[in-house]
């Protein structure tokens, strides 16, 4: 840019910065009390974490950003992005006065809720960060298989203490990421948290880490008044003095009354004066030196700009700005360490309106048409608008016509299944993802015949004699390795699954990990199913049918996790065929766009199935395992089957199935009938109670009302301990509900309850039907 039409630029620059100063602080302001507020619950907002990134949001937007960029705003500076999107005119003050109001603009950024404005979701520390990192691996994925280079950046402005998150640092290790040249960080380093002053060693720190994860690092640590001085005389010493404050320190000059700071920056360690700084602010008075101390490079639209331009050139890696700012810039509570959920107050508000040049009555102005704002806003490139679906959707086959050996488990036909699915069409689309346990869930030859996925080719070395997997990496790959991080797992499920959103392609992302350790991604799993991705989530093996590997190993609380998670859908099937079905089904519900489609969540088992306890296959069968479960023995025709005296229903999911069987033999030596029922999906039969005809209720008949229920899951009993209440019995829930340990699975079962003699036995007992079977 030519100097003179920069500093026309900068100038507007200046004054747009400002309304978008007011602005997010009048949206907070009015919601906290202006707005009606009935039941008086502080509403809050964050002024002063908004107002350190008014800067670098105003460059970035009105500037920086090219038409095929895509933003993830730093959660609690929502209100910042709100006001440029209201310039930008992608917005009214009428939504701008709905902020955190019920259907109106979310308190952080979300895509689920205000998918007109937002393109990445953020709220959680550390994570919309993280995801818009994977979002530019999935971009780039896509633009190697055949589809846009679209987004052509991700831009992530985060705030520096979300960088206290370890989940950060596990994304910043994986191999892929530091090859990504679309990917842009700004991290607001304004020393604060919400109670904490930042460590004094850590803006050192972020520097080397980010270096030594292979980022490009631009720093804004001083704005351009100081940097002046800096090159006069003495002014060396300034800035060793000033970079030598601790965080702390530094923060209270910001506060200090006229003269304080002048004192503080011209002492020495043995106590007299350093000339040379006195001398060099000489000429500036106490009230200008204090404005001086606060000029750091986060707030100094030159300065920014030319970051921001440096971080654009192509080069061939990420790139990380760590931009100082003030938390709390431009008002009263400026620096002030306890001001993260300060508000103005409404003579603060008047004196900021006042000093910005907004009349009252024009809270809400925008720019007039013709004036120097509203050109450059009209000049700035339109809002990212994603390329159209290429080719529509994948068609997923209405059967794979696979056959299963007769003793299998649900994680070897996974395995299977997957096998079959990278010779048909559809499998182009699939995208495996694993942290570091690919192999040990079946994964081998899905990866044998796809190859894996690296942004950008890799020697191959040949290994001598058989080996289980053949690990070529290339741009070509459709398996993605991931380290041991399971946070990133999710987050990079999720980025996969926005692909047909963002990109224009459908991907049909399958994560595998053990199942214990869902619980360690959960928080990603949320975010990553909030922020609308979709995807599978294979979690293998679980539960203590797991046995020897013992109680780390075996999970337990993972049932009512899949229960209780919106937007996935959690099935536990027993047989093949049945996880066949589902996982076609959970494909076909990736591609939907209407809202039935969501993410599926398969809780699978290396326990062998004796698979002819299944029944024959037919329309009806697969419609009951689709819909959450079905009668496996059904006890009605039998002679002498009276539901009022001798009946009992045994709901079994998964690998307890052929326990419940066992169960039912045994009880009819005792006089007793039991319908075993397979329960496919616990999740589907809960939210199914909501429905006019709930599945549930479809299941047994008219005349068994008063029937009792035993219901046993290889996980925690309250998975499925609704049934009683729901059908109107007495229930006995069985399952693990404690921590697991190693044994043979027999033991294991005898002692926690769930074998087929503690099934019967629980019967007896809801029959009250004297002493339980040995
Ligand atoms: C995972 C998580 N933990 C805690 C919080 C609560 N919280 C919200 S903002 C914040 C401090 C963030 O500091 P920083 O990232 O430096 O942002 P600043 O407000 O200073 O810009 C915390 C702890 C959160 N939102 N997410
Ligand atoms: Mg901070």
């Amino acid at each position: 840019m030519a100097a003179q039409a920069r500093s026309a630029d900068i100038a507007t620059l200046e004054s747009i910065q400002k309304r978008v100063l007011w602005l997010s602080a009048y949206l907070v302001h009015h919601a906290n009390s202006v707005r009606p507020n009935p039941d008086t619950t502080k509403v809050g907002g964050h002024q002063a974490s908004s107002s350190s990134v008014v800067g670098l949001m105003t460059a970035l937007y009105f500037h920086a950003l090219g038409p095929g960029d895509i933003v993830a705003t730093k959660a609690h500076a929502s209100p910042v992005l709100y006001a440029i999107e209201y310039l930008r005119g992608r917005l009214t003050a009428e939504q701008l006065r709905g902020l955190r109001s019920l259907g109106g603009l979310q308190a952080y950024p979300s895509r689920r809720k205000n998918p007109e404005i937002i393109d990445l979701s953020t709220g959680s520390m550390g994570l919309g960060a993280v995801s818009a990192a994977f979002g530019a691996l999935a971009a780039r994925y896509v633009s190697q298989h055949g589809g846009a280079a679209m987004p052509t950046r991700f831009v992530a402005v985060l705030g520096d203490a979300e960088l206290d998150e370890g989940n950060v640092w596990e994304a910043l290790l994986e191999e892929a990421v530091r090859e990504l040249d679309n990917l842009l960080w700004i991290v607001d380093v304004n020393r604060q948290s919400l109670d904490r002053i930042a460590p004094d060693a850590r803006r050192g720190q972020l520097r080397d880490w980010f270096r030594g994860a292979g980022w490009h690092v631009l720093e804004l640590r001083w704005g351009g008044r100081l940097r002046a001085l800096f090159a006069r005389p003495g002014g060396e010493r300034l800035r060793a003095r000033l970079e030598a404050l601790g965080n702390a320190e530094y923060q209270s000059l910001l506060r200090l009354p006229p003269g304080g700071a002048r004192k503080v920056l011209t002492a020495t360690p043995g106590g007299e004066a350093d000339r040379a700084v006195d001398r060099l602010l000489a000429e500036i008075s106490d009230e200008m030196l204090g404005a001086l101390v606060g000029d750091v490079g986060g707030h100094d639209l030159p300065a920014i700009l030319e970051a921001l331009e440096e971080a654009g050139r192509s080069r061939s890696g990420p790139c990380v700005i760590l931009a100082d700012t003030v938390k709390g810039w431009g008002y009263p509570f400026g620096g002030d360490p306890m001001n993260h959920s300060a508000l103005l107050t409404q003579g603060q508000l008047d004196e900021l309106r006042a000093s910005l040049g907004i009349a009252p009555g024009q809270e809400w102005a925008g720019f007039p048409t013709g004036s120097a704002e509203a050109e450059l806003i009209r000049r700035a490139p339109a809002p990212y608008a994603p390329p159209p679906l290429r080719d529509g959707a994948p068609e997923v086959p209405e059967s794979l016509d696979e056959s299963y050996p007769s003793q299998t488990s649900t994680q070897e036909a996974f395995g299977r299944i997957l096998g079959r699915l990278s010779r048909l069409p559809i499998g182009d689309r699939v995208v495996t993802l694993s942290a570091d346990v690919s192999v040990t869930t079946h994964l081998a030859g899905w990866i044998n015949r796809k190859g894996v996925y690296f942004p950008r080719a890799k020697p191959g070395f040949i290994a001598e004699g058989p080996q289980v997997v053949q690990w070529k990496e290339s741009p070509e790959g459709q398996h993605i390795e991931l380290g041991i991080a399971e946070h990133n797992l999710f987050l990079a499920l999720g980025a996969f699954g926005l692909t047909a959103e963002l990109s224009g392609m459908t991907l049909l992302p399958i994560g595998t990990l053990y199942d214990p350790f869902v619980s360690r991604g959960l928080d990603a799993l949320y975010h990553a199913l909030y922020a609308g991705g979709r995807f599978i989530v294979a979690a293998t093996p679980s539960g203590i049918s797991l046995s020897p590997e013992g109680g780390a190993h075996q999970s337990v609380i993972t049932p009512g996790i899949g229960v209780a998670l919106p937007a996935i859908t959690y099935y536990e099937p027993t047989f093949a065929q049945e996880l066949e079905w589902i996982l076609l089904d959970g494909l076909q519900r990736l591609i939907k766009r209407e809202e039935a489609g969501e993410s599926l969540y398969l809780r699978l088992s290396t326990k062998p199935i004796e698979q002819s306890l299944a029944p024959a296959r037919s329309p009806a069968y697969r419609d009951a395992v689709l819909r959450g479960g079905y009668r496996l023995i059904d006890a009605r025709p039998q002679p002498g089957y009276d539901p009022e005296d001798n009946a009992v229903h045994i709901f079994a999911a998964g690998v307890m199935v052929p326990e419940a069987v066992e169960a039912s033999r045994a009880l009819r030596a005792a006089g007793v009938w039991a319908n075993v029922f397979a329960v496919t999906s616990p999740d589907l039969l809960y939210r199914g109670l909501r429905r006019a005809r709930p599945h549930l209720i479809d299941l047994v008949s008219a005349d068994e009302e008063g029937v009792p229920v035993v219901s046993v899951l290889d996980g925690h009993s309250h998975g499925l301990a609704f049934l009683g209440s729901a059908l109107g019995v007495p229930q006995i829930p069985l399952g693990v509900d404690h921590f697991g340990q190693s044994g043979a699975r027999g033991d294991l079962y005898r002692h926690y309850g769930v074998d087929g003699a503690a099934i019967a036995q629980s019967a007896l007992s809801l029959l009250a039907r004297g002493p339980a079977l040995e």
